[in-house]
């Protein structure tokens, strides 16, 4: 940082009678006369200056008093102005119940652009919708081994501290970030990869290792995140995704695992939405060549799956660009030509599979109206053309041990249709996964211990919701289930081990809505499941018949016929509504039978399980075609595969990072108070807060309190040899704390009240500027 000197005339303040001690800034245009102090950052190419202040009371030009200090962008600094930019750390707001002076402090700081703030150690991060600066090289240099709370708050911190902790402790870490949809999850989770990327050692391996990892986040885009309403690069399945260091901390291999990726989105998408990004890159990025081979077209509106939403052409999104660097990404991967081209050939194909229309016959039954387009399809895949155009529009039945060929209706083979190109992207997507976990794998070096990285899809409400919501709802309950144990948990450790008293704290535990759903024989997921196996006329009917006699009492449940006369005007008969710790959410039952069976008629598996496109082959196995117990439903998968990875997250040490979405209209300068205020409600970060002051508002190990505070103790200032705790101990008698004010723990010292912490800061200041001044006048002497 550089610090250009004021002018050596006399700062004009100084004749209207300043205070005698004291510094008081202001923040002025940038400087152009007498009295100002500009504080620049030179090392950031293009940074003007970032502030001038104005500084009252000096008689000296203010160079000697370490002037870059009052950079807004360090602890001191936020300390100093936090009239301005608020505090840095939640627990340091003076009324820290008051749930307004929480959002004041969020918007206070998100004018400023900082964008992070924090609860103790949980990172608060509002989505700026502008690219900032401070994500350089330069940037994660400077956060590397350096005291959490020394910098400002940033995701980099965090990612530092999870490193730091992962190499000195040997302890498996994982960062879980989340917020609802929209809020920054997946760029705070690249970020991260990126620093842990930076701050580990390197050599050659590694560094392949290193751009392996960071080459995935690319490719899984591509594939699996799609433009919604809420989000232009929404994430569509779930994500962790561990990196694993040796003993040197290098990173040597990771692992991905998928969630429930949303495949509906394959066949339908609402107006204003797109498709998973993948169609639009491969017809706007193929050259002539690949397009003529692939039989594509370059227009999306050509194609009955990528035409729905009507919008094709995002702002925000350059698919040329994206797609140039996924086929970097895919070599980098080491993804063989053949696989590279499979992989687009079945992207191909599923687009040509959505134009292939039905007519039905003089019998009522479904006939293909165009074969040269599952001509394409049968080319692309490499299957049997007549096996297919008959799979489509038949069904092999077996009746008293003889199969019978069945013919299709035409909405059963619209179905079908369907139902084949879901199946066959969502396998694609898991060999893709697959193949990636084989690419990152660490093939012969010891790993001794991860870090985790979970990023999914946020908490979503739509005008129309279904299955997929109320999945993707669900996880966000469980998630939060898990921050509330663990966070609480962690606390009350933490005053355990301390020795420090325990104030209990009241919070709404959203236990309730997470056993409403999965529990079992009880939950929804289970009454679902029921339904969908129950032979006859089952039905989405009879499934919300089924719920309102099941779970119709539940406090979090209601229905049209079981809704007071002012809530049954807003729930449809075909609805049912689920009153999630996030919002209310209405969801249509439409499909959800048929979405939990995700069957795909066995004809079309056995014609995908011959094609000669070696990843169909290879996600079609024959063998499943033996198998006679039914698949497990989609949602039992996912309750179990989410039960899974409570369990691995909770067997680590945990650190959050929580995003808000300032508003709606994704815009950079708007900051919408109830939308915010509804975010911080339902993240429970007021509960968070409460709990983390129960009883004291801010605590630092002995070490750090006492380097800061020293010079204001003549016993421990300028060197103190002892103890830390002892040294901390005197410092506190002789700046008058009262008793009950501070605790001192086993490490840390724990102070009550954000207002005696600012006392001393303020004392301090003071007594740094004193100090200056005896060093300069001292030169003077000299
Ligand atoms: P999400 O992951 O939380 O939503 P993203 O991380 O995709 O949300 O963020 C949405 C968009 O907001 C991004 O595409 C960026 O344009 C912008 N954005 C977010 N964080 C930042 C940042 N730190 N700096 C600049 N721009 C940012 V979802 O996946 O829909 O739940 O399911
Ligand atoms: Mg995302």
């Amino acid at each position: 940082i550089q610090v250009k000197p004021a002018t050596e005339s006399k700062p004009k303040a100084e004749k209207t009678g300043p205070p005698k001690y004291g510094i008081e800034i202001r923040k002025q245009p940038i400087a152009k006369g007498n009295g100002h102090l500009t504080v620049s950052d030179s090392k950031f190419p293009g940074n003007t200056p970032l502030h001038s202040y104005k500084i009252f009371k000096f008689q000296q030009p203010v160079a000697p008093v370490r002037a870059e200090r009052y950079s807004v962008s360090t602890m001191e600094g936020a300390l100093t102005a936090r009239d301005r930019v608020g505090v840095q750390d939640f627990v340091l707001l003076e009324e820290y119940k008051s749930e307004n002076a929480f959002i004041f402090n969020l918007k206070k700081r998100f004018k400023e652009k900082l964008i992070y703030t924090y609860i103790g150690s949980v990172l608060v991060s509002v989505n700026p919708y502008q690219q900032l600066s401070f994500y350089t090289q330069y940037h994660m240099e400077k956060y590397q081994g350096v005291n959490f709370y020394e910098m400002p708050p940033h995701v980099y911190a965090i990612a530092d501290n999870v490193y730091r902790s992962m190499r000195n402790e040997s302890c498996d870490q994982c960062i879980l970030i989340s917020g609802e949809s929209g809020a920054g999850k997946t760029e705070a989770s690249k970020y991260i990869l990126q620093y842990l990327s930076v701050c580990s050692t390197s050599n050659e391996q590694v560094g392949h290792i290193k751009s392996q990892l960071l080459q995935s986040n690319p490719v899984l885009e591509a594939f699996g995140n799609a433009k919604t309403h809420r989000n232009d690069n929404s994430s569509r399945f779930g994500k962790y995704m561990d990196i694993q260091f040796d003993y040197k901390g290098a990173p040597v291999g990771g692992h991905i695992l998928n969630y429930l990726l949303e495949k509906s989105r394959v066949v339908h998408q609402a107006s204003g939405e797109r498709n998973f990004h993948i169609f639009y890159q491969l017809m706007e990025g193929s050259d002539e060549k690949m397009l003529r081979k692939l039989c594509l077209e370059k227009t999306p509106d050509t194609y009955f799956y990528t035409n729905q939403g009507k919008c094709a052409k995002v702002r925000s999104i350059n698919d040329r660009k994206d797609f140039i660097a996924v086929q970097k990404a895919l070599k980098v991967l080491e993804f063989s030509e053949q696989q590279i081209d499979n992989l687009f050939e079945i992207v191909a194909s599923v687009l040509h599979l959505g134009n292939v229309n039905f007519s039905a016959n003089d019998e009522g039954n479904a006939v293909v109206q165009n074969d040269h387009v599952v001509q394409k399809v049968s080319i692309l895949l490499g299957c049997d053309l007549d096996q297919l155009l008959q799979a489509l529009t038949h069904r092999t039945i077996e009746a008293n041990k003889e199969k019978m060929q069945s013919p299709l209706a035409v909405d059963q083979a619209v179905y079908a249709r369907d139902a084949l190109a879901k199946a066959v992207y969502g396998r694609m997507f898991n060999w893709l996964v697959e193949s990636l976990n084989g690419s990152l794998t660490n093939k012969d070096v010891k790993r001794r211990s991860l870090i985790g990285l979970l990023d999914i899809y946020g908490f979503e409400i739509f005008k129309s919701n279904s299955f997929e919501q109320f999945c993707i709802n669900f996880c966000n309950e469980k998630l939060q289930q898990l921050f509330i144990q663990l966070t609480l948990k962690q606390e009350q450790e933490e005053y355990r081990s301390e020795g420090i008293e325990w104030e209990p704290v009241e919070y709404f535990n959203n236990k309730v809505i997470c056993d409403l759903v999965e529990e079992r024989h009880k939950g929804i997921i289970d009454i679902l499941d029921e339904e969908c196996l129950r032979p006859g006329d089952a039905s989405d009917k009879t499934f919300l018949k089924k719920l309102e006699e099941t779970v119709g009492e539940h406090k979090h449940f209601v229905t049209h016929a079981l809704g007071d006369a002012k809530m049954r005007k807003t729930i449809g008969y075909e609805e049912f509504r689920l009153i999630h710790y996030a919002g209310e959410v209405t969801y249509s039952i439409e499909g959800f039978l048929d979405k939990n069976n995700d069957l795909l008629f066995r004809d079309l598996k056995e014609t995908m399980s011959k094609a000669t496109n070696e990843i169909i082959k290879s996600v079609f196995p024959t063998s499943e075609l033996a198998r006679l117990k039914r698949p497990e439903t989609v949602g039992s998968q996912f309750r179990t595969s989410l039960n899974k990875l409570m369990d691995i997250l909770m067997s680590k040490e945990p650190s959050y990072v929580r995003c808000i979405k300032p508003n709606d209209a994704k815009m950079s300068d708007r900051f919408d108070d109830n939308l915010v205020r509804h975010q911080v409600k339902y993240l429970g970060l007021m509960e968070n807060l409460r709990v983390r002051r129960a009883g004291f508002a801010y605590r630092r190990t002995y070490d750090v309190f006492l380097k800061r505070y020293k010079s204001l103790c003549p016993k421990t200032w300028p060197r103190w040899d002892g103890p830390a705790k002892e040294g901390v101990a005197l410092l506190c008698k002789h700046i008058d704390y009262a008793d009950g004010d501070y605790r001192l723990g086993k490490t840390k010292i724990f102070i009550r009240f954000p207002k005696t912490l600012f006392a001393t800061e303020d004392a301090f200041q003071i007594r740094k500027h004193e100090l200056a001044t005896q060093i300069q006048a001292s030169f003077r002497g000299w």
